[in-house]
């Protein structure tokens, strides 16, 4: 038969269309996704399109706040990320990019006129520039809504109304930042293109979107996964099997992730070479390319690696996930398995020995919500720190929750790490961990805050499973307390109770197996080793 057009750098891995029984799983998925509250409700979505609009036109309204003079100024908006792509959840933020022409910048314009602009109005809450980022940008609240609203000025003197965005001539003579803030927009326009199937494909990403949420790997500042990687990844498999449906595509997800050989780069088409000059991923030309541990490409020009966040630990965590999503998907097809049980919360607390407690305090809820981004962002750094002053014998598990305990009103929060010792490494006698002179060098260079105030604190500390503080555990859950248990309840706390902490059957369990053993190991040393890592 005539080959259908080829999307993607290879041939499909198979063009099998479903089965019965993947249209029944797949039917069962979508209520799922219903039921979990994924979509936004008419009128939450009505709603939005009403903020956005009016926004669009106050801010059409505020045309000519640079230059009196000039009566034709414009600015065009675009929408990106998850709203763009229609994926977008209840509660998540609106990407947004605002388009001026070649005369308004966005130092000043921007980050100052516009800004101020933004402060003085009703609607908006919790403005917060953040001018000095990758990707500049303004974080706001429009009547409750997060906006993300990013600035690009492009070299012309008006800018048309249906300005096509995924023209390269939008990139002539802008910097690199601005190239950065235009690629969101134009990523998702790809991304749309390079899919057999746009409904499959948001389904299937809502899917996993909500699995790596509840699983603790969706977060692009801890090191994880945010949206367009998650995306790009979806994508890729979407091209490999183009006649799937979302139910077979969720489990060809975790076949193929558990498989791919990183630092293997996943792309949805070639990287075109420099049209216009702006470095592109490449690890053959640039050396630091080469230090990516899990290339995720984007497929607009200049493409980029769109998780050059992820480090060697929170790969090992993710490929761990991955490995529990496959297993769970083999026995939901063998029908051992409810597809509820893919997407079980990970127990964090159940599953380490040892842990570090990062806690954030500062003297009210706008200082916090500053500090605590800032420290967030460089938690990135403290895994990193700690897993090179060991030789990567003690690893680091960055969650990537944050915790507030209420009872303390809203001036504290805290996250936390796993700790473990490296599988498979021979333990000497009474071997301790000693980073307490790594967890100064780190809360140095966390108060180098350059808008540090007065009572924004960090403390790091070193906590044991038992100690773990009680407000982390949603309505009161302890591990001791089992209020009402159906079978699948019982079965972990039995599991529990027997040393064994994760769900029987699943790869879990066994992860969590050989995470014990240290404990073991420990035990043998006198009460004093037993910490086997020293007090901080
Ligand atoms: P959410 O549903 O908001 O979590 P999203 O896809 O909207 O997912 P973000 O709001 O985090 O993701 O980011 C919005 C866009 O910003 C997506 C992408 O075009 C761009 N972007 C964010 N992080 C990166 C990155 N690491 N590399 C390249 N582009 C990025
Ligand atoms: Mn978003
Ligand atoms: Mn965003």
């Amino acid at each position: 038969p005539q080959s259908p057009k080829q999307y993607g750098v290879t041939k499909p891995i198979s063009f099998a269309g479903p089965t019965e029984a993947d249209i029944q799983r797949n039917s069962e998925l979508e209520k799922f996704l219903v039921n979990a509250g994924l979509y936004e409700s008419k009128e939450e979505a009505a709603k939005r399109e009403e903020i956005v609009k009016d926004w669009v036109k106050q801010l059409t309204r505020m045309r000519g706040y640079t230059d009196q003079m000039v009566e034709d100024a414009n600015a065009v908006i675009f929408t990106f990320g998850s709203y763009r792509l229609g994926v977008h959840g209840p509660g998540v933020d609106i990407d947004t990019l605002c388009v001026g022409p070649s005369y308004v910048n966005r130092e000043e314009d921007f980050f100052f006129i516009l800004h101020n602009i933004l402060a003085d109005m009703e609607e908006v809450t919790e403005l917060q520039p953040v001018p000095d980022a990758h990707v500049p940008v303004m974080r706001f609240k429009f009547d409750g809504i997060s906006i993300d609203l990013l600035y690009a000025s492009i070299s012309l003197l008006v800018v048309p109304e249906d300005l096509d965005i995924s023209h390269v001539s939008v990139l002539y003579n802008v910097d690199e930042p601005t190239v950065r803030s235009l690629n969101g927009c134009r990523v998702a326009d790809q991304i749309l293109k390079l899919v057999p199937n746009a409904e499959h494909f948001r389904t299937t990403l809502r899917c996993l979107k909500f699995w790596a949420k509840r699983r603790g790997v969706y977060s692009n500042v801890t090191g994880f996964l945010g949206g367009v990687n998650w995306a790009l990844l979806v994508a890729r498999v979407c091209q490999l099997y183009p006649n799937a449906i979302p139910s077979m595509l969720v489990s060809r997800f975790f076949r193929v992730y558990t498989q791919w050989r990183w630092p293997n780069p996943v792309m949805l088409c070639a990287i075109e070479e420099d049209e216009l000059g702006f470095s592109v991923w490449d690890p053959r030309k640039n050396p630091r390319d080469r230090t990516h541990h899990m290339p995720i490409i984007t497929p607009a020009y200049p493409c980029m690696n769109s998780s050059y966040n992820v480090s060697i630990s929170t790969l090992r965590v993710m490929m761990e996930q991955f490995q529990f999503g496959n297993e769970i998907c083999e026995e939901i097809e063998l029908n051992n398995a409810q597809l509820s049980v893919l997407f079980e919360p990970y127990m964090f607390f159940e599953c380490y020995k040892n842990y570090l407690q990062v806690d954030i305090v500062a003297a009210d809820v706008d200082d916090l919500r500053a500090w605590k981004g800032w420290v967030e962002s460089r938690l990135r750094q403290l895994t990193l720190m700690i897993e090179r002053d060991t030789d990567g014998k003690l690893q680091c598990h960055p969650y990537p929750h944050e915790y507030v305990d209420i009872s303390k009103q809203c001036s504290h929060c805290a996250f936390f790490m796993g700790l473990q010792r490296k599988q498979g490494e021979r333990i000497q006698e009474g071997q301790q961990f000693d980073i307490r002179g790594t967890v100064d060098e780190f809360r140095h260079s966390v108060n180098m805050y350059m808008f540090w105030k007065p009572g924004m604190k960090i403390y790091v500390s070193h906590v044991r499973r038992k100690q773990i503080p009680s407000y982390v555990f949603p309505d009161g859950y302890k591990r001791t307390r089992s209020p009402r248990l159906n079978s699948q309840q019982l079965a972990e706390k039995l599991s529990r109770e027997d040393g064994e902490v994760c769900r029987s059957g699943s790869g879990e369990r066994r992860l969590k197996r050989r995470k014990d053993q240290e404990v073991v190991d420990a035990k043998q040393g006198s009460p004093e080793k037993r910490q086997s890592i020293s007090p901080l």
